[in-house]
């Protein structure tokens, strides 16, 4: 049995399974080198916007399979829907064994509180969007309703749908400044709201950043995507990771400064790592 690491809570957000630009076999590596007590899917991890192309490879599948071993092992799987998988939408607020479906998610966290969405109901504009999310609940179904008719009525016109993401990585005009805007509103909302962690994915870029304005502070983080950048956010030892495949998978993650506070196992645990072999 090989040794692996353990996470209080792992997040993953924008695999986009079912796409060719979805890197599940470095996806399925990390997924095979950690032991969570939770796994929190964020959104767009099955792309089923793009299903009609008909592309499924195996190792997408393996995935999959990965998860529900997961828990079938007990982890706490919490899949938040997404954009790409809003479809999942209809199935919220269900839970099937150790998995459940939800929109968004709140977390007491060693006695912080953490708020956990996707992030596309900023989509449609990021100042409206602000004073809708600040209805709460509420609020949220609505943006969710509303991005889901602009997306209709864009396919009507025979337009393609609205993506933050890829104007960002097309790197359309003003892009760094939805960026920055998107970070902005949400961690400002975060803070309204009175919580110290806001965790979302949606954009593709991995952040994890203390935010600040006059009423507070939170930390902003975001795990990033299995596209380009192949980032997990992780949870261990109190404290937040954002853990980067192509960086990490060399070295025994934690491992460094962090070395003082482990336990020896899981010390063990960070350093064979290195030998470890893809299933
Ligand atoms: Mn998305």
């Amino acid at each position: 049995m090989k040794t692996k690491r353990k996470v209080e809570i792992a997040v993953i957000s924008d695999v986009h399974l079912g796409t060719y630009g979805c890197h599940a076999k470095q996806l399925l590596t990390y997924l095979n080198s950690i032991n969570p007590k939770k796994l929190i899917l964020n959104g767009d991890i099955v792309d089923i916007w793009q299903f009609s192309k008909r592309y499924f490879p195996k190792s997408h599948l393996k995935v999959i399979k990965k998860i529900m071993d997961f828990a079938a092992d007990g982890v706490e799987v919490i899949y938040i829907t997404g954009n790409h998988d809003e479809m999942l939408r209809k199935f919220s607020d269900t839970t099937i064994g150790n998995i459940s479906i939800v929109d968004k998610l709140v977390l007491d966290i060693d006695g912080k509180k953490g708020w956990f969405f996707h992030g596309d109901v900023f989509d449609i504009s990021i100042q409206n969007a602000k004073w809708l999310a600040k209805l709460g609940g509420y609020g949220y179904d609505l943006l969710i309703l509303l991005n889901r008719m602009t997306n209709w009525v864009l396919s009507k016109m025979g337009k393609e749908r609205y993506s933050l993401s890829k104007k960002i990585k097309n790197g359309v005009k003003g892009a760094v400044k939805f960026i920055s805007d998107y970070e902005k509103v949400i961690a400002e909302l975060a803070i309204e709201n009175g919580y110290d962690y806001v965790v979302c994915g949606h954009i593709h870029q991995p952040k994890m950043e203390i935010k600040e304005n006059k009423h507070g502070k939170t930390m902003y983080l975001n795990s990033g995507d299995w596209v380009e950048n192949f980032t997990a956010l992780e949870y261990q030892f109190k404290r937040w990771k954002i853990y980067n495949y192509s960086h990490d998978k060399l070295s025994p993650f934690f491992a460094d400064e962090d070395v003082k506070e482990m336990e020896v196992k899981d010390l063990i645990a960070a350093i064979t790592i290195v030998d470890k072999t893809q299933k």
